[in-house]
C-alpha cells in the first residue's frame, strides 16, 4: 500500500523537481527575509506564533526544564523549516503541472502566483510578499525549463550553478534584511517631554548602588542588562497611535481606552523590579527600572468590575494571556516608559502591565485586553504547568566575588522579597556555620523594589560562601531548596570560592 503510495508519487515528479522545490523553498524565505527583516512581516514570524499557539503545555514544560534556552531555536527552526516547506511545496506543485500541462509558462506562473497568495496570507502584507514569490518563481522556473528542451540538461552542472546561486542569494538576503529590519534598535525614544523626574530618580538609585568591584548590575538595570522572556520568537511591533485597551467581560461598562487617554492620566514613576520564575536560584531574571505610567485602580473603578471569582485576564498582542486576582491587578501600573525613554519594544511597546511583588509573567507586555472574568481559567504558562502568578519568593543572589587590591575579598549581589521588602541580607563564609549582616544599598521608594548587598572579608584558601535574607516582615528566607519548575527556586545560594586562586591570576 506505502509501495504503490511512494511509487505513484514518484512518478509524478523527479529528484531534480525536489531539488528545485527546495530551494525555491529557501530562496523564498530569505527573499521574504530581505524585504521584511527579522519583522512580523516575515514570513516565519506568523507560523513561529503559531507553533508557540499550538505547542502542548507537557512539551513546553519539558522543554524548558531539559532544554532551557535552546527552547526558542528549536521553535524557530521549526518555523524556518515549515515555511521552507511550504514554499516548497508550491514550486513543487509549479514543477509536476509544468510537466503535466507540457507548458512550463503555466506551471511557473502557477508557482509565482501561490507562492505569492501564501505569503500574503500568513503574513497580511501583500506588497512585500512578492520579496518571497519572486525568487520562488525564478527557480521554479529554472527548475521547469529543460522540460522544454530535455537533451539540453546538463542536470548536474545546473544543479551546482543552481544551488551556489541560491546560496549567494541567501547570503544576500541576510544582508538586506538586517537593513530592513529594525530589530538592532531596540530602545526607545526619549520621552517627550524630556522627563526630569526620571532623572532625579536614577541619580537617586545611581548615588545609593554601592560600590561594587565585581561587574553587576547597579539598582537600576540598563537597557542592555534588563532581562527578557517572550513566548514569541517575533516582538509584536505596534505604534501608540494604533493602541487601545479594551475593559471586557464582566464589567458594569465595556471601555476602551487609547494611548492618548493613558497620558492625560495622572503620570507616575515608579522604581519596580521583575523576576521570572522560570529562573535558576541565582539566575539572571531579576532586573530594576524606573518606569513612566499611570495606576490601573482609577480605571478599573470606572468600569465597575463584577463576576464570581475576583478574578481578570490580561491577554497580549503576541497572544499572550495571564490570570490573577483583581486584587493584585487593582494595585498595577501601566507602563509606557523605561529609564526614561519610551517602552522598548522587547519590553512591549507601547504599553504593558506592571504588578507589584507579583512574578514576572503577571506583567503583560504588548497589553491589548484586560478581561474581567466571571470563574478562573489557566493563563499561558498555567496551561503548561507553572504556578507563576503569585507573589515571588525571597531571594539573595550571590552575583560576583572579587579579590579586591587591598587584600580582602568581596562578595556582592542583589536580594529581592517583592512587596514585603528587603530588610537584612546574611553572609556566611563557613558554609552556614556563622552568620555576618552584609552592607546593603539604601531603601529607593517603592514598595516593589530589591537592595543590592556586599561583604567583604578576609581571605583563606578556600570558603563555602552562603548568602540568606531576611525580608521586611521578618521572615528568613526558606533553606528548602526546589526548582524553578512549577512555583520558582527556592533555598540558599552558595558558592565555593578559592581566592587565593583568585589573586595567583
Ligand atoms: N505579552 C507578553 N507579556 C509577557 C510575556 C510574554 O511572553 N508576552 N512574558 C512574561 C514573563 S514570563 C516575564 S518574566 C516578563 C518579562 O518581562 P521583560 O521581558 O520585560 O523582562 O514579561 C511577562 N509578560
Ligand atoms: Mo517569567
Amino acid at each position: 500500500m506505502t509501495d504503490t503510495l511512494t511509487r505513484q508519487l514518484r512518478e509524478q515528479f523527479t529528484r531534480s523537481d525536489l531539488l528545485f522545490a527546495l530551494l525555491a523553498g529557501l530562496v523564498g524565505v530569505a527573499g521574504s527575509y530581505a524585504v521584511a527583516g527579522y519583522t512580523r512581516q516575515f514570513i516565519v514570524a506568523p507560523i513561529d506564533a503559531m507553533v508557540v499557539r499550538l505547542t502542548p503545555g507537557a512539551i513546553v514544560a519539558f522543554m524548558i526544564q531539559n532544554v532551557g534556552e535552546q527552547g526558542h531555536l528549536i521553535h524557530i527552526a521549526m518555523s524556518f523549516g515549515i515555511a521552507t516547506a511550504l514554499l516548497a511545496g508550491v514550486a513543487l506543485l509549479g514543477l509536476v503541472a509544468a510537466r503535466r500541462l507540457g507548458r512550463p509558462v503555466a506551471g511557473v506562473l502557477l508557482a509565482g502566483v501561490l507562492s505569492w497568495g501564501v505569503t500574503a496570507a500568513i503574513t497580511a502584507e501583500p506588497a512585500l510578499a512578492i520579496g518571497a514569490a519572486g525568487p520562488v518563481t525564478v527557480f521554479t522556473a529554472v527548475g521547469a525549463t529543460p522540460l522544454a528542451a530535455p537533451e539540453h540538461d546538463p542536470s548536474r552542472r545546473r544543479a551546482l550553478v543552481s544551488g551556489a546561486g541560491a546560496l549567494t542569494f541567501v547570503g544576500l538576503s541576510i544582508g538586506l534584511g538586517r537593513l530592513a529590519g529594525g530589530s538592532t534598535d531596540d530602545s526607545g525614544d526619549d520621552l517627550e517631554p524630556a522627563d526630569e523626574d526620571v532623572a532625579a530618580l536614577m541619580e537617586e538609585a545611581d548615588g545609593k548602588s554601592l560600590d561594587i568591584a565585581g561587574d553587576i548590575p547597579g539598582l537600576v538595570s540598563t537597557f542592555d542588562e534588563f532581562y527578557n522572556v517572550d513566548i514569541a520568537e517575533f516582538d509584536p511591533d505596534l505604534s501608540a497611535e494604533d493602541w487601545s485597551l479594551t475593559f471586557a467581560g464582566e464589567v458594569g461598562e465595556e471601555r476602551e481606552v487609547t494611548f492618548d487617554d493613558l497620558q492625560a492620566l495622572p503620570t507616575e514613576r515608579r522604581f519596580v523590579t521583575l523576576r521570572c520564575v522560570g529562573e535558576d536560584l541565582n539566575g539572571h531574571k531579576l532586573d530594576t527600572a524606573v518606569w513612566t505610567g499611570t495606576p490601573i485602580k482609577p480605571l478599573l473603578e470606572e468600569v465597575d468590575p463584577g463576576g464570581e471569582c475576583g478574578c481578570a485576564m490580561l491577554r497580549a498582542e503576541d497572544d499572550y494571556f495571564v490570570q490573577f486576582p483583581i486584587e493584585a491587578l487593582e494595585d498595577g501600573f501601566l507602563a509606557w516608559g523605561m529609564n526614561g525613554q519610551s517602552l522598548p519594544q522587547s519590553h512591549g511597546h507601547p504599553v504593558r502591565v506592571l504588578i507589584p511583588g507579583h512574578w514576572g509573567e503577571t506583567n503583560v507586555k504588548w497589553l491589548s485586553e484586560i478581561e474581567l472574568l466571571e470563574e478562573e481559567m489557566d493563563g499561558y504558562w498555567e496551561q503548561r504547568g507553572w504556578h507563576g502568578t503569585g507573589p515571588v519568593n525571597t531571594v539573595a543572589k550571590l552575583w560576583s566575588d572579587t579579590m579586591l587590591e587591598n587584600g580582602n575579598f568581596e562578595v556582592a549581589g542583589h536580594a529581592y522579597a517583592g512587596t514585603r521588602g528587603i530588610e537584612r541580607v546574611e553572609v556566611s563564609i563557613d558554609g552556614g556555620d556563622t552568620w555576618a549582616d552584609a552592607e546593603l544599598s539604601d531603601p529607593l521608594p517603592g514598595d516593589d523594589v530589591w537592595r543590592q548587598w556586599r561583604y567583604e572579608f578576609e581571605p583563606e584558601e578556600s570558603h563555602e560562601v552562603v548568602v540568606r535574607a531576611i525580608d521586611g516582615e521578618g521572615n528568613l528566607q526558606t533553606e528548602e531548596e526546589s526548582d524553578s519548575f512549577p512555583s520558582g527556586a527556592s533555598g540558599w545560594v552558595s558558592k565555593t570560592v578559592n581566592p587565593m586562586d583568585a589573586m595567583g591570576n
